[in-house]
């Protein structure tokens, strides 16, 4: 695990001394509700989406003068209860963490509620059937971003086809899934399935089905060999790949185009993230869809750990907004997306 301190807060401390000895200045509130100490847990570094949502948080924590200690968990719940048994040891003000699967917190949340430490969840939730264990949650709707991805689906096979051909039969899809037993692939999922199973009930053709489901647990390599053992085996006629990230489907993509297989055109890719490599593919034609996953979650982090830190509630639940990128949008006019 690695460790790390930022030192900003002492340095802004020592600065507000200095100041405070020559002015007198009255003691504003930010400077009041930024000086505490979080303790963030953070499950590694599969993805670009990840390393820039932990850099959002290291830059909003420096910039509001927090003492941040940052674990990074590589990949392993061991290591992020570990961390959090640390920060209670440490006695730090708030605990925010993004929970690699959504089952097994429940000790090391009592702990921390017997410390009196308030807990942050970030970006996945828990399954927890005691919420008072913890004082809110902040990341994207994952649910949501399913439903998006289907309903995306749909228009391109229905409402808007394209594709006349393929209005009479059913559209086969596979499904590459993040981490099992995490919430964020258990919701893309559900979401997902949710709309496909509405529309389906409500019209003749086309119908959409899940032919094959696989964790590629959010990992370009294995997004990658899921997608060459898919296509080498006898799993055929496959219309749709719905990627649970960009990670993943770039790594599917590889996998197609190595075997002569067009992506985008022979096989309509949705994907989740929107990553600049997968608007990338998106502007060639190699994507048909990407939902937005907004990874700059640290400014809100920081918010809602300083209320935390000064004794006040905060929402159950805070989500980030997010959007959806198209094949029928002017891709011209996306901004450079900074992951
Ligand atoms: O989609 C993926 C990542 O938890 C929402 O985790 C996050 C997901 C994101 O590594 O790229």
């Amino acid at each position: 695990m690695k460790f790390v301190i930022c030192k900003t807060f002492f340095c802004l401390a020592v600065f507000c001394l200095c100041l405070s000895g020559c002015q007198r200045a009255p003691e504003t509130e930010s400077q009041e509700t930024d000086s505490f100490i979080l303790g963030f847990s953070q499950i590694g570094a599969e993805s670009a989406w990840r390393l820039r949502n932990t850099q959002s948080v290291q830059d909003a924590g420096t910039a509001a003068g927090v003492q941040l200690i940052y674990f990074n968990a590589e990949q392993k719940q061991e290591n992020q209860i570990r961390a959090i048994r640390s920060f209670i040891a440490y006695q730090v003000d708030v605990i925010a963490f993004v929970p690699i699967v959504s089952d097994g917190w429940i000790h090391v949340l009592e702990e921390a509620q017997y410390a009196g430490i308030p807990v942050l969840i970030c970006d996945r939730e828990i399954n927890i059937s005691n919420e008072n264990l913890y004082a809110g949650f902040i990341g994207t709707n994952s649910r949501q971003e399913g439903v998006l991805a289907a309903d995306f689906l749909v228009k391109k096979f229905s409402v808007n086809d394209r594709q006349e051909a393929s209005r009479n039969r059913q559209i086969r899809i596979v499904e590459l899934s993040g981490t099992e037993g995490s919430s964020v692939a258990i919701n893309r999922a559900l979401g997902f399935r949710e709309l496909l199973a509405e529309y389906n009930d409500t019209a003749e053709t086309p119908q959409f089905e899940i032919i094959y489901s696989a964790s590629g647990d959010f990992l370009r390599s294995k997004g990658y060999e899921l997608m060459s053992l898919i296509l080498d085996s006898n799993i055929e006629d496959i219309d749709v790949v719905y990627s649970h990230n960009d990670s993943m489907t770039l790594g599917a993509i590889e996998a197609m185009k190595e075997r002569g297989i067009r992506p985008g055109t022979d096989i309509v890719i949705v994907s989740i993230d929107a990553e600049q490599a997968a608007i990338e593919a998106l502007r060639q034609g190699e994507i048909n869809c990407v939902v937005e996953c907004n990874p700059n979650q640290g400014p809100n982090i920081i918010r809602l750990a300083s209320l935390l830190a000064q004794g006040e509630t905060i929402p159950r639940i805070t989500y980030m907004y997010s959007r959806v990128f198209t094949e029928w949008d002017d891709l011209s006019l996306i901004l450079p997306r900074g992951y």
